[in-house]
């Protein structure tokens, strides 16, 4: 597969119909068609030897601030947690063909000075977008190492004006069932919801993500926009969003709503809480099958945000 730049190619043809269809075809002839935690992995291997692909130049040699190798562009494009399109992490790249990311509205409310519906272009503008490399480790206890492109949040909160009474601001997918295939089942309620403390949405670290790779995100990764919160788990990430609330109280997000016991608002990466049902304490770098590596708190991002949750007990806040 060759991956084209974005100025030559529409962000439709990015991850091309053949792409897919290849995919399918050898997940089906290896006998991964119900592909599990364990089989996908060895899938994405095998991918990867077999078909070339070539990245920006930018990126042929980039690694992590911690000198880690990236996942390739087939890693963070074929193994997802995207509900909306079904709950195989192999689902979003092969189900979110129908889903149509542009022309794309963002609806500001609440506590703000400029509220109103933003179209995309107009809501990114003017705000030059950067290349960050960051990881993503997931509440289920795997990783990828990923160049996300976008900008940070705080350019976009500034601009729309928070007032005094903005102390958590509140994001939301798109409901549009017709094109979402998981969205016509209750797997979750719809939509997927999360949220952010005002100082968490400020940090200079949170990313409004408009790409990977240099290019737009493919529909899976949650085109034309999502979050990314390195120092949390993968699911604060919240996909295809059309709805910014900035509010005065906690916002309910939807894997607390799910599951209270297992989930909280703050889902900061500690090693040191496991998860009711697994240990946190290593994780698996992906394409790896064995948890390879030792989890780092906040995800390895501590001298940065730790001292955002001073004084708090982060075993009762999880
Ligand atoms: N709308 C929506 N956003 C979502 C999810 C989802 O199911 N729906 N899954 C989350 C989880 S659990 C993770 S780990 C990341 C995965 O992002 P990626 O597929 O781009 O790696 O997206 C997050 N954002
Ligand atoms: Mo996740």
């Amino acid at each position: 597969m060759i991956i084209r730049r974005p100025s030559d190619v529409p962000s439709s043809e990015i991850t091309p119909e053949s792409v897919y269809f290849n995919r399918r075809q050898f997940i089906a002839a290896a006998g991964f068609g119900a592909a599990g935690l364990t089989a996908a992995p060895s899938a994405l291997r095998a991918l990867d030897a077999s078909q070339e692909q070539e990245i920006p130049e930018r990126f042929q040699n980039m690694r992590s601030e911690q000198n880690e190798q990236l996942n390739s562009y087939r890693d963070v494009t074929t193994y997802n947690n995207f509900y909306e399109f079904g709950t195989d992490k192999g689902d979003p790249a092969k189900n979110s063909g129908e889903f149509r990311p542009r022309p794309w509205t963002v609806s500001v409310t609440g506590e703000v000075n400029k509220p109103g519906d933003y179209q995309l272009e107009d809501f990114l503008r003017p705000a030059a977008m950067e290349d960050r490399v960051y990881r993503l480790r997931c509440v289920e206890a795997w990783s990828m190492v990923i160049p996300w492109r976008g900008i940070p949040l705080y350019e976009i909160i500034n601009r729309v004006e928070p007032t005094g009474n903005a102390k958590f601001v509140e994001f939301r997918t798109v409901v549009r069932p017709s094109e979402m295939t998981g969205q016509r089942y209750s797997i979750l309620q719809w939509p997927y919801v999360e949220g952010l403390r005002m100082d968490e949405a400020m940090h200079p670290l949170t990313l409004m993500v408009t790409g990977v790779y240099g290019m737009d995100l493919p529909n899976q990764n949650g085109a034309p926009l999502r979050l990314i919160v390195p120092w949390k788990y993968g699911f604060k990430g919240v996909k295809s969003i059309v709805s910014m609330r900035f509010v005065e109280e906690m916002p309910l997000n939807t894997w607390q709503q799910e599951n209270s016991f297992e989930y909280g608002f703050y889902a900061n990466v500690n090693p040191q809480v496991d998860h009711p049902r697994w240990s946190q304490a290593r994780e698996r770098r992906l394409p790896s099958l064995f948890a390879n590596r030792p989890t780092q708190m906040f995800n390895s991002y501590g001298d940065q945000v730790a001292h955002l949750y001073a004084g708090m007990d982060l075993e009762r806040w999880k």
